[in-house]
């Protein structure tokens, strides 16, 4: 394996930013982060300009505000400011999950659909503030809904197509959401997903627990049978065909919410993250950009879903305030075939992929075949994002599928962080397998000891932000204090990112995955908190305890131990139901991957779980279990590993 692959000479050539560049843009974001932004402020349209730029404290109480004084709508920046010189340029390309169904939808025709679903929306209450639940399939109108949302000034909460109706419905309490739009089935791999009826039952979870619904806008997509409450329910196409097509944007403020997204952390439910209005575009459209070096005319395709931040920035917000052609694909990478991603990117001719690396290994596994038949001579920059890329598979999405052209941006950020943070740039950066490099402009890692120490040089530690970034999130929605908590406690005056990471000796930086009980199974992040919760409330088990382990595919899986009521027999049949259990209750990215029932679990004598032993245990790695003499009864582990179902 080579160590450093150069920047390839046609990529220094097209690219926005060199390494040159890069080195003195870099700087200067660091010594003066305000003259820097201030200027960069400017890339999107604001109806009145903003004269603050950055005022951020990490310290006390935490207040994040950029471009404070500002007044800007981001589906204005994203459609309007278009339409004179792109009025019908493509927008929008649909790749349905069949091959032979697609769409192109033109920035005029985007105009037309957002103006009439913020009509629908406001004929129907929807004010300036309000929380919509999107709960939608990969189709154009989750992005319809989005820019809808944004443009009227509501705050989105996009809730993703995979996740139960308890979930669904966890999400519209926090929030207080009473508009909710879906759709009546979505389509992956040839499979259905009852939407429709998942909302039908979320919405009588939220009625409850006192939250109620008073409107679900349903999209006809598969015609599939649906329940139908007349004093509640909408179709889509009915009442669109009967808005208005035009609807002035609402004049938002900087740091008006733009959306609220939920996601898992060590502990508790999640948590719902919100962005804002102003900063969050800057970085979103500054990121994509120069991250993917997007040029007018390219077609960029992202493979996320809109249900992850991914598909927020990088679907939605930063290529289409950039102008772009954005890609969205419906299905999934091996359907019909595992070459499904390569006759995309043939047929659409796509010049820009960005993918995760648990797809890179499903197809790497699936042969070369099925890369080698495609062309893909129109592909220029590679993409991955959610999880650390194995160097292995770094080097198949290298050599296979950019045959060796392309760079590939390894970019690492979270939905916290609004966009991505720690990223190649394809003209500037020479590329190591598996390092996610260098830092983007404005951000200023830092890696620290378990003491809050900053350790220099080439080193490892935990990974921590020192300064403000316009994207960053800035509030847990409904709980402020719980934000300072999580992300301000660990370190002082820090942003701490739960992962861990190492730099090396030119100052690259290579993440080693979260530090905390966070799993991250096939680039979904999931609390092991939440899988156990999802365990105990079933009526055979009395504890549980979830670890992450390595797994071939999907990066991590999940590993279970259960402990069982008095009397009742651990089975096959009890774990496949566990298994259908927590699916039911949190959704099916959820699975277990392996239960282990085991009598006891190994505790300290204060009753704290050490989930490092049983981390070890289920890697299968247990000659070296570290120091168990604080456990309140030994004999416990010795049980474990002979019932381990991990065995290499
Ligand atoms: C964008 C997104 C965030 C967590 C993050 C980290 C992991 C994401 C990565 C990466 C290594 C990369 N992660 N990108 N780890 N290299 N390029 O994925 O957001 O769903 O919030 O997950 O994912 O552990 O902390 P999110």
């Amino acid at each position: 394996m080579t160590d450093v692959y150069k920047v390839p000479k046609g990529a220094k050539k097209r690219a926005h930013i060199d390494n040159d560049t890069y080195e003195k843009w870099y700087q200067e974001s660091i010594r003066n982060p305000d003259k820097f932004w201030k200027k960069h402020g400017k890339r999107i349209d604001w109806f009145k300009p903003y004269s603050k730029v950055r005022n951020a404290s990490f310290d006390g109480k935490v207040s994040i505000k950029w471009f404070e004084d500002g007044q800007t709508n981001v589906a204005y920046n994203c459609i309007d400011r278009h339409l004179k010189k792109r009025g019908d340029q493509v927008a929008i390309i649909w790749e349905g999950d069949n091959p032979y169904d697609d769409r192109k939808i033109t920035y005029n025709e985007l105009y037309e659909h957002v103006c009439r679903l913020s009509n629908v929306m406001k004929k129907n209450g929807v004010k300036k503030g309000d929380r919509v639940t999107i709960y939608m399939p990969m189709i154009p109108e989750a992005a319809y809904a989005m820019l809808a949302c944004a443009r009227i000034g509501a705050i989105h909460s996009i809730v993703f197509g995979g996740f139960s109706p308890d979930a669904l419905a966890g999400r519209i309490v926090d929030c207080e959401s009473t508009f909710v739009i879906t759709a009546d089935e979505g389509l992956r791999g040839g499979r259905k997903i009852p939407l429709k009826d998942n909302t039908d039952k979320a919405v009588d979870i939220a009625k409850r627990d006192g939250v109620i619904v008073s409107n679900v806008l349903v999209v006809r997509r598969t015609a599939g049978k649906v329940a139908w409450y007349d004093e509640r329910d909408i179709w889509y196409h009915e009442a669109m065909a009967e808005a208005k097509p035009d609807c002035p944007p609402a004049k938002m403020k900087a740091e008006d919410p733009l959306f609220l997204l939920y996601t898992s952390g060590s502990t508790g439910k999640p948590k719902g993250v919100l962005h804002t209005t102003g900063g969050y575009l800057v970085y979103a459209s500054m990121t994509h950009e120069y991250v993917f070096d997007y040029h007018e005319g390219d077609i960029y395709w992202c493979t996320a879903d809109v249900g992850w931040v991914t598909g927020h920035s990088y679907i939605v917000y930063g290529p289409l305030a950039n102008g772009a052609t954005t890609l969205m694909f419906e299905g999934v990478p091996n359907y019909p075939t595992p070459g499904r991603f390569w006759e995309v990117v043939d047929k659409h001719q796509v010049n820009i992929f960005y993918t995760a690396p648990t797809a890179i290994r499903a197809l790497m596994g699936a042969g070369n075949d099925h890369v080698t038949k495609s062309s893909r001579k129109s592909l220029r920059t590679l993409g991955s994002v959610g999880e650390p890329i194995n160097p292995e598979a770094w080097e198949w999405y290298y050599k296979v599928v950019g045959d060796k052209r392309c760079p590939i941006v390894d970019t690492w950020w979270q939905t916290e962080t609004g966009g991505i943070m720690i990223t190649p740039l394809p003209g500037a950066t020479d590329l190591k397998p598996g390092s996610a490099t260098r830092p983007f402009f404005g951000i200023e890692p830092q890696l620290v000891d378990a003491e809050g120490a900053v350790l220099e040089g080439a080193t490892e530690g935990n990974l921590c932000i020192s300064q403000s970034w316009p994207g960053q999130m800035r509030t847990v929605y409904g709980d402020h204090e719980r934000f300072v908590q999580t992300y301000f406690s660990a370190y002082k005056g820090k942003y701490f990112t739960g992962d861990g990471c190492r730099r090396d000796k030119d100052g690259y930086y290579w993440i080693t995955g979260r530090v905390d009980d966070v799993i991250n199974v096939s680039g979904h992040r999931m609390g092991t908190a939440e899988v156990e919760s999802a365990l105990v409330s079933h009526d055979a088990v009395s504890e549980a305890a979830v670890v992450g382990y390595p797994h071939d595919v999907k990066g991590q899986g999940i590993y279970c131990y259960v402990t069982l009521m008095e009397g009742v027999e651990g089975s096959e049949e009890l774990k496949k139901e566990l298994v259908k259990h927590v699916r039911g209750e949190i959704g099916p990215i959820a699975s277990p991957d392996k239960i282990q029932f085991s009598p006891g679990l190994p505790k300290t004598r204060s009753g704290k779980i050490m989930r490092r032993i049983l981390r070890k245990i289920a890697e299968d790695d247990f000659g070296s279990l570290g120091d168990t003499s604080t456990l309140a009864d030994p004999a416990v582990v010795d049980d474990l590993i002979e019932n381990r179902q991990n065995r290499k």
